[in-house]
């Protein structure tokens, strides 16, 4: 398995990390002018951290949560207020807003910034975490993170305020798209204040305090470009992402970039954008909306591989949460196949050519998946095994717990015998209470039985007895998944109610208020300790090469064979089986799309990492009717002749994607052409479509 937290040879990796760390933070300080004075000894003492932890060993059982005696003063301060500097525990930070706090990290965490030279520091989480300026051993390191969810795609029981607020409009704010219609002309004003206001730099100081080192960051779409009538604001999530990727840099926090809603929604459910149906792979416009999500894809491709950036965000989610049952397995892995080969020709394969990708599992779980792509160069498996929806439970403990702990053995397995795999999202509740939960204004399947969530939704009511066996369910959870990203950070205030009402998935609450641990280390084990996985097979921490970027990345031949055709693959609803050759196409004859740089970056990085990629970008042929993206989901949204040579119901065999006459750039960032200051610059117009339609999650 990954890291042993309490060994010592983990306390002498950590010391080495620390001296690295110092050696780079001495760089900081004498490009900024700033001497580092004292500190030195002191940080010696503080590279003694990790053994001081080992001390703490966990007694094991449900009530050590108490984190590991605190080992010392770190770093020397710079002078306060700048933004630049570095420093640790008890340094005053200044943030991007010209706001200032107190950097408070119990387990030797550091910040760091350097304006002149942003991409050659980091911060580092913990003397634990290896700083960005370090590789990350899978196998060694363990993800423990969170998502950030609700803020660049907004969920109604994440943020209810914002749905709250147009429970009563026309349309009724359901999802983020009857959202931004209700918005109107204030739009732009509501969501960017959502956006500044929901997460903020200060909570990646806090997520490194809270012993995580990593952050998965859902976003939409729309981040890049919206087509026709689609409401949402388009371009401006994006340069909140930049932004967290700076401060991600700052704290020394990892981050997995998750395409989180997708066009034509790819489960039909609010946190795709828009509730209703599915039309991506699937229906009329599945092929088509398909190309679209490839061509963002590869723009993310193209920006996250930057050297300076691919550091930050060593992991890329291709699809979140596909509803298999109704998309099908091989139309999935046609999709994820067509991304993979499309990804690693812009990157180049092994460690350090872009980032891993990631598919998710469609809620199958691992043993469906296993040796799918095998041999395939870092690819990782997500799941996001809840107990929420599937009935009706009183309480997480004990026997849910053990329940999640049974996940462990699934995750084993993967490990050795396929590659990386992550619990993607994962939260604390055993039943579907939640003020919105299952969708504005539905109620649950547990409150329809029992008559009420009040007791599971106002946690100010909780007494010792509960929030312990919060806490044991939690560690429970975070030991069977090791690589972990809870769901979520933060849960917002309800305006109605003046409390969060899904506290059983607000990360940061249950820190506060103790049914979260304080240093998640101590998870570690918890299940064998308990009893729960008695004769559990233990993941010795080597995956299979290929799985981390070593030797022989190459997919079986067997395997790329049966998922190369995306449109055949297309066979959900049933109408489509045989007229495969009718479904819309775009064509590769669009100018590609760069993401904005934002302007203090501009020296630095271009937006685009690889410039041998130069294949059009998929758009729609010109004159050629279309669907709208939403809108394939009847038979009759079918054309019944073809439209030009390469247009709606063209008989393609197109499957071919931009496989770039490219080899990765390894190394400095070409001198980038960007004048502009403000992120949402402007990338190449993409012709349009036009949406409609509407209408439930896991
Ligand atoms: C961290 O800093 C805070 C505030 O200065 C202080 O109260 C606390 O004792 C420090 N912790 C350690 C481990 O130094
Ligand atoms: C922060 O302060 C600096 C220096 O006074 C100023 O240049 C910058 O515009 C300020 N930034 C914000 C976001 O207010
Ligand atoms: C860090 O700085 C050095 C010296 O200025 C430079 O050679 C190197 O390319 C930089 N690295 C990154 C990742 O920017
Ligand atoms: C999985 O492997 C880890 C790491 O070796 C071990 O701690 C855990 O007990 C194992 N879990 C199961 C269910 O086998
Ligand atoms: C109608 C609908 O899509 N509801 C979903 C909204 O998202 C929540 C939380 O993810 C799901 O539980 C609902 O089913």
């Amino acid at each position: 398995m990954a890291e042993k937290p309490y060994t010592s040879e983990g306390a002498a990796r950590n010391r080495k990390w620390l001296w690295v760390s110092l050696a780079a933070l001495a760089a900081v300080g004498v490009a900024l002018g700033v001497g580092l004075g004292v500190g030195l000894n002191v940080n010696k003492k503080g590279a003694d951290k990790g053994s001081a932890s080992a001390g703490g060993e966990p007694s094991g059982d449900v009530a050590s949560t108490e984190p590991p005696a605190n080992p010392s003063t770190p770093v020397t301060n710079t002078p306060n207020p700048v933004r630049g500097g570095t420093g640790g525990n008890g340094s005053v930070v200044t943030t991007d807003l010209n706001a200032t706090f107190t950097y408070l990290n119990e387990f030797g965490g550091t910040w760091a910034y350097d304006p002149t030279n942003p991409f050659n520091v980091s911060g580092q989480a913990q003397s634990w975490t290896p700083p960005l300026t370090e590789e990350w051993v899978w196998g060694k390191d363990i993800a423990r993170g969170v998502n950030l969810g609700g803020w660049l795609v907004t969920e109604p029981f994440i943020v209810p305020a914002l749905y709250e607020k147009y429970n009563n409009a026309t349309p009724k704010a359901v999802d983020e798209y009857t959202l931004s219609q209700a918005m109107g002309a204030n739009l732009a004003k509501e969501m960017e204040e959502h956006y500044n206001t929901f997460i903020t730099e200060k909570d990646f100081a806090d997520i490194a305090a809270a012993g995580l080192n990593w952050v998965r960051i859902p976003i939409g779409y729309w981040a890049i470009g919206t087509q026709g009538d689609e409401p949402y604001l388009e371009k401006v999530s994006w340069a909140y992402f930049t932004k967290a990727i700076s401060w991600g840099r700052k704290y020394g926090i990892r981050i997995l970039l998750d395409l989180h809603s997708l066009p034509g929604s790819q489960n039909g459910w609010n946190h795709s954008g828009r509730s209703g149906t599915i039309n991506w792979m699937r229906g009329a416009m599945g092929l088509a909306n398909a190309q679209r999500s490839l061509e963002y894809l590869r723009s993310f491709t193209q920006y996250i591989s930057q050297p300076g950036v691919k550091e930050v965000v060593p992991m890329l989610g291709l699809v979140n949460e596909v509803l298999y049952g109704d998309v099908g397995k091989d139309a999935m892995g046609s999709f994820y196949f067509e991304s993979i080969e499309m990804i690693r020709g812009i990157t180049g394969s092994g460690k350090g050519n872009g980032p891993l990708v990631a598919f998710h599992d469609g809620f199958q779980g691992p043993a469906n998946w296993d040796g799918f792509l095998t041999g395939a160069d870092r690819l990782v498996m997500d799941q996001h095994p809840y107990l929420a929806f599937g009935g009706v439970n009183q309480n997480p403990w004990p026997q849910q717990t053990q329940q999640a702990c049974g996940w462990g053995g699934g995750v084993n397995d993967t490990a050795a015998s396929w590659g990386v795999i992550i619990g993607g999202e994962w939260s604390l509740a055993t039943n579907d209470c939640g003020m919105w939960l299952n969708g504005v204004d539905v109620t649950g399947q547990y409150a329809t039985t029992y008559g009420s969530c009040t007791q599971f939704e106002d946690w100010r009511t909780w007494d010792a007895t509960f929030k312990q066996n919060l806490l044991n369910h939690a560690m429970g959870s975070m030991d069977a998944l090791q690589n972990f990203f809870f769901w979520t950070w933060r849960i917002g205030d309800s305006t109605v109610r003046g409390y969060a009402a899904s506290p059983m998935w607000h990360y940061q609450l249950g820190l506060e208020q103790g049914w979260l641990p304080k240093d998640p280390r101590v998870a570690g084990g918890f299940c064998k300790r308990n009893g729960y996985c008695p004769g559990c097979a233990e993941f010795a921490g080597t995956y299979p090469a290929s799985a981390t970027g070593g030797a022989s990345q190459a997919i079986v031949a067997a395997e790329s064979a049966s998922y190369s055709n995306m449109a055949q693959a297309i066979v959900s609803p049933a109408w489509i089986v045989g007229s495969q050759s009718l479904l819309p196409t775009l064509t590769q004859t669009g100018t590609p799309i760069t993401l904005a740089v934002p302007a203090e970056s501009a020296k630095w990085l271009s937006g685009w990492t690889n410039p041998n990629d130069k294949v059009g970008a998929w758009v729609q042929v010109a004159g050629c009717p279309y669907p709208g993206a939403y809108d394939g989901n009847d038979a009759s949204a079918m054309p019944s002749a073809l439209c030009g040579a390469d247009g709606v119901g063209a008989a393609q065999a197109p499957a071919a994607v931009p496989v770039p006459t490219a080899t990765p750039t390894p190394t400095a960032p070409v001198a980038p052409a960007p004048t502009t200051d403000s992120l949402p610059a402007d990338p190449a117009a993409a012709p349009t479509t036009a949406p409609v339609v509407p209408a439930a999650r896991r």
